[in-house]
């Protein structure tokens, strides 16, 4: 057991009246995904303590990921912080609870505690085959993975009408698998897990954001490098009334390579991937050659990744407060000093710059180009990785979404895994852009070419997020230049 922090106070206090976080193991293929529904998961908790949540490979013992889960903040127009994050899956001292958001926050209601007390969903495509076949046969019996889909929420409890996606054969908008409607998953199975950030955050003491997330968990069953990785589609719903000006998102993630503490941390800015690796070959628990992890956005371009350790002195430790938080999320230490490129990241000590960065160790330690942990050589230890995925305004009642993915490879020595990791990044993009039916994650809903069908302006440019002219490409967000000079941020569809 790696750290143990309840508090104890808070425990006593909750207990009687929250409900205990629901546990799920997704393990189609080779990675077994521990999943939960308070804001943090690929991690474990029990009455002995906290426990990493991500074995791989499949029932070999040995874990990758100690916890992750995703941090989201933003400021109103007055500059109040609202933010809602996790890092541990310690019980009941959480930002997040199970279920969707209830708009009279009824959420001791008998029937909210029945409905969403478990808020993940399980169902895998074969299940779907089979429904598609038979549900018209005569002594075919639903199985409950497809019947309990929460494809509606329930409206007399306050939560939204529609909830998970679901294949609407009769355009209703109600889910009736009766008539052959069925879970709109992606991959050969997957679970859906729904969470609100609507009580008392008893992990930042932030402010509630009114927040409704939605991630849907899916592996592959495959002979290749799928067969090693879970994706994830999230989306959030700002389901109050409060409009953020700044609205920010990061993937927060607690890789342990085996053993924690002989870890170090990089990121690619041009794969938008941030990764963890053993510093030697050895490891406590994956023994020589241990593998690489990494986590990719693969619909955005992130805009930092920083880092910190448990055992570093503040402010390079971990956050605690909303505050420090929010800095990591801007790309800085929690004090909201600058990270700056070379040695750990620090301004002044031994191998740091005067050049501020957005990336840290954003070099390759395979090929030993760029500044990565290895060519500072660096004290290895117990890394914690936060890569921002988003900065945008988010309006009340506007929702965005990102897709990920959590890859792994162990093909060679602790550097040829990183460099194997990166191979795998490239394989797992280029699969994800031929997924020509996945719904487009963005806040806007248009194509660019349906923006204005009746204009008289005209589309001129196209820029990446860092600003330079680009070309539009399926899955892209960029900002758009029109005739008028006007310019929107986009997400290109088709
Ligand atoms: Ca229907
Ligand atoms: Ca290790
Ligand atoms: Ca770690």
């Amino acid at each position: 057991m790696k750290r143990l922090l309840i508090n104890a106070l808070f425990l006593c206090f909750w207990h009687s009246i929250s409900a205990q976080q629901s546990e799920y193991t997704l393990d189609l293929n080779q990675a077994s995904a521990t999943l939960l529904d308070e804001g943090a998961f690929f991690a474990h908790s029990d009455s002995s303590g906290l426990h990493p949540g991500y074995e791989i490979p499949k029932g070999s013992g040995i874990h990758a990921i100690f916890s992750a889960g995703f941090w989201m903040a933003g400021l109103d127009q007055w500059g109040q912080l609202f933010l809602s994050a996790q890092r541990l899956a310690v019980p009941n001292q959480s930002d997040f609870y199970s279920g969707p958001y209830s708009i009279f926050h009824t959420y001791m209601d008998p029937n909210y505690v029945s409905k969403y007390s478990d808020a993940i969903w399980t169902v895998s495509k074969a299940e779907i085959d089979f429904h598609q076949q038979h549900f018209q046969d005569l002594g075919y019996v639903i199985p409950n993975s497809i019947l309990d889909w929460p494809g509606n929420g329930d409206t007399i409890l306050g939560v939204a009408a529609q909830l998970a996606p679901f294949i609407d054969l009769n355009g209703d908008l109600i889910y009736q698998p009766q008539f052959g409607e069925y879970p709109d998953i992606r991959g050969d199975k997957a679970s859906y897990v729904i969470y609100n950030d609507d009580r008392p955050h008893l992990n930042t003491n932030g402010n509630s954001m009114r927040i409704e997330v939605h991630i849907m968990f899916y592996q592959f069953a495959s002979t290749d490098f799928l067969n090693e990785t879970t994706f994830m589609n999230m989306r959030v719903f700002n389901r109050g009334a409060l409009f953020f000006n700044q609205f920010k998102c990061g993937f927060f993630m607690d890789g342990d390579v085996g053993g924690y503490a002989d870890d170090y941390i990089g990121s690619d800015t041009t794969r938008n991937l941030m990764y963890f690796y053993n510093y030697d070959n050895t490891d406590v628990e994956y023994g020589t050659n241990p593998p690489a992890i990494g986590a990719i956005s693969l619909s955005h371009d992130i805009q930092n990744m920083t880092y910190f350790t448990s055992t570093s002195a503040y402010p390079y430790n971990d956050p605690g407060p909303a505050m420090e938080y929010w800095n990591f999320l801007n790309g800085t230490w929690e004090n909201g000093a600058g990270f700056y490129y070379g040695g750990q990241g620090y301004g002044g000590p031994a191998g740091s710059t005067n050049t501020p960065t957005n990336f840290m160790f954003s070099g390759n330690p395979y090929t030993n180009q760029g500044w990565s942990e290895v060519s500072a050589n660096n004290p290895p230890g117990d890394r914690r990785g936060i890569m921002t995925i988003e900065d945008i305004q988010l309006n009340s009642h506007a929702e965005t979404c990102y897709d990920m993915a959590i890859i792994y490879n162990r093909n060679g020595n602790n550097l040829e895994n990183v460099q194997g990791l990166l191979e795998v990044a490239d394989s797992i993009r280029q699969f994800y852009n031929l997924q020509v039916n996945y719904y487009n994650c963005s806040q806007v809903t248009a194509s660019y070419d349906e923006l204005n069908p009746n204009t008289t302006k005209s589309i001129i440019a196209f820029y990446d997020l860092l600003g330079r002219a680009c070309s539009p490409e399926k899955g892209k967000i960029l900002f758009v230049q029109f005739s008028d000079g006007s310019i929107e941020k986009r997400m290109i569809l088709e």
